[in-house]
């Protein structure tokens, strides 16, 4: 693991000469371990894999990578090969794997969650293939069809359809008993409440009557997680490892209202029961999943030999990154049902099915330090730095470890080899340590007991996981705070990058944010050193140019308006979408801040929590004053309602993507909803029109299949100019 991968082709194949001869010579193929007997090696695996898959299911906390934990499986299957007499009813390889938590009734599974059987290279998977070929009687002239789907790398649930309507949700659980999620569920936009009556015309006795359980993946679509990370982050909550602990996260809430408001979708690719239905392959069978309302993966293929499927498997492979969910494998299923009932099930998967599992993108690194971070509210985050690695496309160096429990839980020091990858493709991660080759002098990280920045002694409140520096005077909190506000989201001034915000802070030109607009001059920005050196060994000066500009950014961001300064403030637990919700409700700031916590916590979406944040932070002194200052200097505190479009694109729901090269997608975004419009991350039914840049990926895709309409930016623009979609054939490239 962790060789550079030229191409899909080479990781394929790489792959066979990296797992390849583990099934054979099983324990013996692994590297260097004390020699002990099969019985002591099978029994300690059995120990390690239960602990694992406890972190992995239980805690949504893995403790080691799925690659270690596929490889400690394997040797256990490899020693329980050649000893037989060692295979007992709790071996872990005898389980389903799962876990079930208490923290919901359970459920017990009418018909078993089946697990795959994995194949880790395309050995495994042509030894499958030709297995599963010669069973079935495969010919040339009538070669046996699988059907090839993608691995979604979500949770597993079953939902039950009585009398056709929606009555139950359960999570995989152990295999055999889940949980019951059915009030989070509910709130799962994509999930039908009831069959079509389309679908209901394909089963044979009209499925009135009787239950049917179908059974697919729970995910959090890759660009929500990021979102909702950032949203995270800037509201100083904690934010999620990867798209797989957030669905899960967010499927565990106690409060399904929680679960609404977070972006989870699904794919149904199966039905647990006989059910009568009039059709007789697997491909048909998705065909019909999808006619009964059940969002159903768009990515998957009929085959009818080893190189078709070979040829699914790498390109899955290759267009990985552009799916906005994450995938880990390609499952292949024997085509019809004739075969599949003729293979069966083991008692832990069926015969007929295969799981091609995908390299892991992660990399090993060196940990060279964990740097402490001081955030806007005086947080300290440990961040590590490693040696820099390239991982799914780009190049990462550092990595956040979030808080100390998070340390102590990886286990990871500094001097460690360490194991890296990237969330969502997008968020680097330290995955853990590469325990066998930890070095003698590899040291236990402490927090600081006083703040890297300003030297204050470091507290941690009463069961918070955070340290934090309290000092109101802090110039690291100070920095975070300007530049939270400057920032895109926030106040949007252009040209106030980190360092030039350093280099403010250290000349004592701005410390709060009302500074920005009652005492930083013209002239004073424009003699501020930028820290870089001329050739000649001047420093260079920010200059008038640059000062005019930066200027005239700040004077117009008087005008962003209340939700924006909200936002701005940084207020604990206040994010961009609760921001806009206060703006909305109150109007002004003076109106928020005249009402007491409950009114607050009574808006749509805020709650006592964030209710608690608003009003602690409107009664420190400090900030107020700054408020006050902010007013006096003219920034706008009010929400604008008067010169609101005209709502002419209420009730249509709108998809960017792709690149738009005219239009910041944010902006583009702003303007459709000036207009009244929706504006949503992920094509669905309900989805209006899709419009669609260049290079647009599987949005324009699932657009296409799904028969929604697809608009250029030409289209956009005409709509963001009339407040109005043109008719299919006005702009060049609509409809198509
Ligand atoms: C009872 C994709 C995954 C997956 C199966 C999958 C995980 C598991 C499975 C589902 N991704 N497909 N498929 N794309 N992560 C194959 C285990 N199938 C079942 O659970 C299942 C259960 C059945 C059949 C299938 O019983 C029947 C027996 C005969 C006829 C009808 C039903």
């Amino acid at each position: 693991m962790g060789e550079d991968v030229a191409n899909e082709k080479d990781a394929l194949e790489g792959q066979a000469s990296l797992f390849g001869d583990i099934d054979e010579k099983g324990a013996s193929a692994a590297p260097a371990r004390p020699a002990t007997s099969p019985r002591a090696r099978a029994a300690e695996l059995n120990r390690l894999l239960n602990v694992y898959a406890y972190r992995y299911y239980a805690l949504d906390d893995p403790a080691v990578t799925d690659a270690e934990f596929d490889r400690l499986l394997r040797e256990l299957q490899a020693i329980e090969a050649v000893h037989p007499e060692l295979v007992t009813p709790d071996s872990y390889t005898q389980r389903v794997g799962g876990y079930v938590s208490e923290q919901f009734e359970p459920v017990r599974h009418a018909q078993r969650m089946y697990s795959i059987d994995d194949a880790m290279n395309l050995a495994e998977l042509d030894e499958w293939l030709a297995r599963t070929d010669e069973a079935l009687g495969s010919t040339p002239d009538h070669p046996v069809a699988y059907t090839c789907e993608l691995k979604i790398d979500g949770l597993g649930v079953a939902l039950t359809y009585r009398d056709a309507q929606f009555v139950r949700a359960a999570t995989r659980g152990d295999g055999t008993t889940g949980e019951n999620v059915t009030a989070n569920v509910l709130t799962i936009k994509d999930v039908p409440h009831a069959l079509t009556a389309d679908g209901l015309a394909r089963v044979t006795d009209g499925g009135l009557g009787q239950s049917i359980e179908v059974r697919g993946e729970v995910y959090m679509p890759k660009h929500s997680f990021v979102r909702l990370n950032e949203d995270a982050d800037a509201a100083g909550r904690e934010p999620f490892a990867n798209p797989r602990n957030a669905a899960a996260g967010s499927l565990r809430q106690k409060d399904p209202k929680i679960t609404a408001h977070r972006d989870l979708e699904t794919f149904i690719y199966a039905v647990a029961d006989e059910a009568p239905l009039a059709v007789s392959t697997q491909w048909q069978f998705l065909e019909w999943l999808r006619s009964c309302g059940f969002n159903v993966n768009p990515n998957a293929r009929r085959c009818t030999s080893a190189h078709e499927v070979h040829d699914f498997c790498a390109e899955a492979l290759a267009h990985r990154d552009e799916l906005d969910y994450d995938i880990d494998g390609v499952v292949v299923k024997v085509d019809s049902f004739a075969g599949q009932e003729a293979l069966g099930f083991t008692a832990r998967a069926p015969r007929w099915a295969i799981a091609f599992k995908f390299p892991p993108e992660e990399k090993r690194t060196v940990l060279r330090e964990i740097r402490i971070q001081v955030g806007r509210t005086g947080v300290l985050t440990p961040v590590a730095e490693f040696d820099p690695v390239v991982v799914a496309g780009s190049t990462i160096a550092r990595a956040t470890l979030h808080n100390l429990d998070e340390i102590r839980r990886k286990n990871v020091r500094v001097g460690d080899t360490i194991v890296v990858h990237k969330a969502g493709d997008v968020i680097p991660e330290v995955v853990g340590p590469v325990l066998e080759l930890r070095p003698a002098d590899a040291t236990e990280f402490h927090m600081p007991t006083h703040c890297p920045s300003c030297g204050s002694p470091v507290v941690r409140e009463e069961g918070e996981v955070a340290f934090r520096c309290v000092s109101i005077d802090c110039p690291a909190q100070a920095h975070e705070r300007l530049a939270h506000w400057v920032s895109r989201k926030a106040m949007d001034i252009d040209g106030l990058g980190d360092e030039l915000i350093g280099k403010l802070v250290a000349a004592g030109l701005v410390s709060d944010v009302a500074d920005f607009y009652d005492n930083l001059t013209e002239s004073a920005l424009a003699a501020c050193p930028t820290g870089r050196v001329s050739v000649s060994g001047d420093d260079i000066l920010v200059g008038k140019v640059i000062a005019a500009k930066v200027m005239d950014q700040i004077a117009e961001s008087r005008e962003r308006g209340l939700a924006r300064v909200l936002f701005g403030l940084g207020i604990r637990h206040v994010g961009e979408q609760v921001a806009r919700s206060l703006a909305g409700e109150f109007g002004s700031l003076v109106e928020l801040m005249a009402v007491d916590e409950e009114r607050i916590a009574a808006v749509e979406g805020v709650g006592p929590k964030i209710a608690h944040g608003v009003r602690e932070f409107f009664s420190v002194e400090e900030n107020l004053a700054v408020v006050e200052r902010l007013r006096e200097a003219g920034v706008v505190l009010e929400e604008e309602h008067g010169e609101q479009a005209p709502q002419t694109l209420a009730g249509l729901t709108f998809v960017l993507t792709g690149t738009l090269e005219r239009h910041k997608r944010d902006d583009a975004k702003a303007a459709l909803q000036a207009f009244g419009a929706k504006v949503s991350g992920s094509v669905s039914k309900k989805t209006s029109y899709v419009i669609a840049g260049a290079a647009a990926g599987s949005k324009l895709t699932k657009a296409q299949q799904l028969g929604v309409p697809v608009l250029d930016e030409d289209a956009l623009e005409q709509i963001l100019a009339t407040g109005a979609v043109p008719a299919a054939g006005e702009s060049e490239g609509a409809n198509e």
